[in-house]
């Protein structure tokens, strides 16, 4: 049995399967099964886990893929394992060879697979591309994305969109280019690629291989100043997602490089923004920058997630997108054009802005928050520049794990995160293969009792419906169901269920280190199953600061937990 464009396309409502990051290429993470519920969840019970091994128990944060009986799930340092969904049995697996010279930013992880005819594809941390035979774990192509050497890797999960595979990249702490690239999915060969730092040429490929200019980013050199764009970060760094209905895949981009902003003035167009792409032709359809002239980190590649809702002043459908923005501003745009519609803060402290001016969609400053110029300030010696407090910290009020959205409550499920820290700006220059950031800082907690907050927003009236707070930063995606669930995990372990319209904490479970992956559910021979994956790591251990220090107590680890309903 091999995978159709049909199947991808109806992932989010064929209830057999999970064949796409987000359970549907839109990415709303909801399953329509309701099998286990708020009545039936306190019967969830384990069927199977099983062990990654090795010695590499690092940073787990992959959402497993089934398909025909099959669970294709990977894990830290480029690892793809083949399970039987039902018992756990290893079918095969695969493990990359990695160079020793590999430079992600923020731990070994990777966050999936794609599936597409009988070829399971994915990304390795030396920014390669492998398509396996699904069912032998054989290499069938093999692709480099770009020069790891020279700062690239890849962690996101790759997006199957008319028999591409859509991918993005990672090295946005040392300066590379931000760069989409489709490929064909049987065969990986490069269709159209789309650099996503202004300045930059993009190319579509014939058949032979022959390419044409598909287009520049923009003007040349018109929001970067001198030679920066050539080195200007903007990597989309997480999963694309496509909506078949306005034809457009939506993907995030990265901080501009470097972090220090007094060296590039300008709005330094793509970074920190939605673009979204034209799949045929690889163009810029439009794109909205959350945080233009980044100072912070804000990365803005948070997923853009596919909505509709009722105008409440005039009834009107609208065609939206949702995103939880790293910056802090939960933000709705028109997902046919990109104009900003909603923006609303939510987490509960944001110093960089007031917020966004919805005729313009820009962020209204506060320009004191803007970590100094070290040329000017700090005595002017060229070395520090002013400490501004300021949050959320640049591990953002969201950062990598995916919300969900339930078209039955209306209700977006946001993993946030409560923190500031101290930022200040140093003189850098670019060097190839070296960090590129400019800047040193500091991770504070604002509040003694948590860090995390799972948050219900409700995108129309900008309220915080429901949240449960966590003592640890909220590292894990949310997946939620008909059954009214919101499923997801947290550092200290759990994997919970949450009462989608009350916030009632329903059912949890232990799972042995901390999840920080997104669950998915399927079901098979009429019962539904739960995943998850399990093992503590990623950003927040390596770049946390005081934060890092109030958790280290949590353990690593590397785990596939499967949960279905006791029969009694
Ligand atoms: N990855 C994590 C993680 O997996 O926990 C957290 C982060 C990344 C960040 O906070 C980043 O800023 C970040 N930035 C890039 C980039 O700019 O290229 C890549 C990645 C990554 O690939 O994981 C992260």
């Amino acid at each position: 049995k091999e995978v159709t464009n049909d199947d991808i396309v109806n992932d989010a409502t064929i209830t057999t399967q999970v064949v796409t990051h987000g359970l549907g290429t839109k990415g709303q993470r909801y399953s329509p099964l309701t099998q286990v519920n708020t009545e039936t969840v306190k019967d969830l019970v384990p069927a199977w886990s099983f062990s990654f091994g090795g010695e590499k128990q690092r940073g787990q944060q992959s959402q497993p893929l089934i398909f025909d009986g099959k669970m294709y799930v990977t894990a830290s340092y480029s690892r793809l394992f083949a399970l039987d969904a039902k018992t756990g049995e290893k079918l095969w697996k695969y493990e990359a060879r990695l160079p020793d010279g590999i430079m992600p930013c923020c731990d070994v992880i990777n966050r999936g697979a794609a599936i597409y005819d009988n070829l399971v594809i994915f990304g390795t941390l030396d920014a390669k591309l492998v398509a396996l035979d699904k069912d032998t774990g054989k290499v069938v192509w093999r692709e480099t994305i770009e020069d790891y050497k020279a700062g690239y890797s890849f962690t996101a999960a790759p997006q199957i969109v008319k028999g591409m595979v859509i991918t993005g990249n990672s090295g946005g702490e040392f300066g590379v280019v931000g760069r989409v690239d489709a490929r064909d999915a049987k065969t990986g060969k490069l269709i159209w690629t789309r650099p996503t730092v202004e300045g930059h040429m993009g190319q579509k490929f014939d058949k032979d291989g022959k390419p044409s200019d598909n287009g520049i980013s923009g003007k040349t050199n018109a929001t970067w100043p001198g030679d920066l764009w050539k080195t200007g970060g903007a990597a989309p760094w997480q999963a694309a997602y496509y909506d078949p209905d306005t034809d457009l895949i939506y993907i995030g981009t990265g901080n501009p490089s470097p972090w220090n902003s007094w060296l590039r003035p300008g709005d330094n167009l793509y970074s920190s923004s939605t673009i979204a792409i034209n799949p045929d032709t690889g163009k810029i359809v439009w794109h909205f920058q959350g945080t233009p002239h980044d100072g912070w980190d804000f990365d803005g590649v948070n997923e853009f997630i596919s909505f509709e809702y009722n105008d409440p002043k005039t009834g009107k459908m609208v065609k939206a997108g949702g995103k939880a923005d790293r910056n802090g501003f939960f933000l709705v745009n028109d997902r046919t054009n990109g104009k900003l519609i909603n923006a609303f803060p939510f987490v509960s402290r944001i110093d960089w802005a007031k917020g966004y001016d919805l005729k313009t969609g820009r962020p209204m400053y506060n320009d004191d928050k803007r970590p100094g110029n070290p040329f000017t300030e700090g005595g002017g010696d060229g070395q520090k520049g002013e400490v501004v407090f300021a949050a959320p910290s640049f591990l953002g009020g969201k950062n990598q794990m995916p919300m969900a959205f339930s078209p039955k409550t209306g209700l977006f499920y946001v993993p946030a995160n409560e923190w500031g820290m101290d930022i200040w700006n140093e003189p850098v220059s670019y060097k190839r293969g070296a960090a590129y950031l400019g800047a040193g800082f500091t991770i504070k907690p604002l509040y003694e009792d948590y860090i995390g907050s799972l948050r219900a927003v409700d995108p129309v009236s900008g309220k915080i419906v429901w949240e449960v707070k966590n003592s640890a930063p909220l590292w894990g995606g949310v997946m939620t169901t008909a059954g009214n669930l919101v499923f997801y995990g947290t550092p200290e372990g759990y994997l919970k269920a949450i009462n989608a319209t009350t916030g009632e904490e329903v059912w949890q479970f232990q799972t042995g280190s901390g999840v920080i992956a997104p669950p998915v559910t399927w079901e098979e021979n009429g019962e539904q199953y739960i995943a998850v994956v399990s093992g503590w790591g990623g950003a927040v251990p390596l770049w946390g600061g005081d934060v890092a220090r109030r958790i280290n107590t949590l353990e690593q680890g590397g785990s596939v937990w499967v949960f279905k309903l006791h029969k009694s």
